[in-house]
């Protein structure tokens, strides 16, 4: 269905978001074989300029007749402009990547962590998902272990950055810190309290359940990705005032019995995983350290010792990055090898 060539035709939609921007700086960093970037936002930002292999490529209003030519267009501009316009760029002949909450679950759509189940990639109909972030990082570093001792349960709690919400919660908590500092009272507008110096347990809306959208991405994006129903998974999802680099706490259950150097070992020769784990020394990741790379991070890695079979880790990740642009332009790379 798609059409391999020497180069490539790439629409980014969202170009100017937190995510877009990063797409367009991973295809080129990269090397991907691009002949034309269209970039495509709304028209708050038509005609402006983003920088693509040295030259300003102008930025142009997304309409139904965006995607005339285009063989590749990744989309990150949030749900609402995935569920109208990836149909619309599928049906002339682009094939899409889609970084939205709007297809994930669908049963034609493969959800692709290249390190985990690129295989499933084969049975595409010309549009695949990106996972959600805190589900990426969480699901490279648990395959290998999944592998080995194949995981039962796992309990995640997430320490999500305000870029995750975009460039306006970037702004929001610098805004916050600058006023708090000069004795103002912050006025949050992007979150519906103060970000500084605080922490929010609500990432998306809530669901009569209790939970919220974003806590139940990680259930069913998980086991859709693994390609295992059944594995359990309870999530708690946090708001944390970091710009970059999200943060989980993964606790897991496994069939059979792994060692703490057993996972360690495992997972320092597994493909995007970096292990930073030695507290000897206090090494373990921070979202400080993760930003602008492109792997996982592990550490703090150590049995769980109220349970027979339990691990306990933390897993760290450049969210815009591994969890965001990183991860479609891998994809991109495999439909195109
Ligand atoms: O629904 P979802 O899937 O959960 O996603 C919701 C949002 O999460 C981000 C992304 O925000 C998305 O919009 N996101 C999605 N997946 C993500 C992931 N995996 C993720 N974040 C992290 N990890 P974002 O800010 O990163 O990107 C927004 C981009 O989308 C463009 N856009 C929005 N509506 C559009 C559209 N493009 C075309 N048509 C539409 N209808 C948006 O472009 C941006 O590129 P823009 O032109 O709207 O905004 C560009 C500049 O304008 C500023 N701005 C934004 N909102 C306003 C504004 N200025 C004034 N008023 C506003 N209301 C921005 O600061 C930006 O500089
Ligand atoms: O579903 O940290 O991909 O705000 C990405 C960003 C969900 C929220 C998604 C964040 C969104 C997430």
């Amino acid at each position: 269905m798609f059409k391999k060539k020497t180069a490539y035709r790439v629409a980014v939609v969202g170009a100017t978001g937190a995510v877009g921007a990063q797409m367009i700086e991973v295809l080129d960093e990269r090397k991907f074989p691009v002949h034309q970037l269209c970039p495509l936002a709304s028209s708050r930002s038509a005609g402006v300029t983003v920088l693509f292999q040295g030259q300003e490529v102008s930025v142009k209003l997304l309409t139904k007749d965006s995607f005339e030519g285009v063989d590749l267009a990744l989309f990150s501009a949030g749900r609402e402009v995935s569920k109208e316009f990836a149909p619309i760029a599928v049906k002339a002949g682009a094939m899409v990547i889609d970084n939205s909450s709007a297809w994930r679950m669908d049963k034609d759509v493969p959800l692709v962590v290249p390190e985990v189940n690129a295989q499933d990639l084969a049975g595409h109909r010309g549009l695949v998902a990106n996972p959600n972030c805190s589900t990426i990082q969480m699901v490279v570093a648990l395959k290998p272990l999944h592998d080995a001792a194949r995981i039962k349960r796992i309990v995640v709690t997430t320490f999500q950055s305000v870029s995750g919400t975009g460039k306006e919660a970037m702004d929001e908590l610098m805004d916050e810190c600058k006023d708090l500092l000069l004795f103002k009272q912050p006025r949050p507008k992007v979150y519906p309290f103060q970000i500084a110096f605080n922490c929010l347990p609500q990432i998306d809306d809530f669901l009569p359940s209790g939970y919220t959208k974003e806590e139940m991405k990680l259930v069913h994006e998980t086991r859709k990705i693994m390609g295992d129903p059944s594995i359990t998974v309870t999530a708690t999802t946090v708001r944390v005032p970091v710009y970059i680099g999200h943060s989980e706490s993964v606790n897991i259950e496994t069939e059979r019995k792994l060692t703490a150097n057993e996972a360690r070992a495992l997972l320092s020769t597994a493909p995007g995983v970096q292990v930073y784990d030695d507290p000897a020394h206090a090494v373990y990741p921070m979202p400080l350290d993760a930003v602008g790379k492109d792997e996982v991070y592990v550490g703090r890695i150590r049995e769980d010792e109220s349970i027979p079979n339990g691990l306990n880790l933390w897993v760290v990740a450049d969210n815009l990055r591994k969890g965001a642009a990183l991860n479609a332009v891998q994809i991109a790379e495999l439909l195109v090898t």
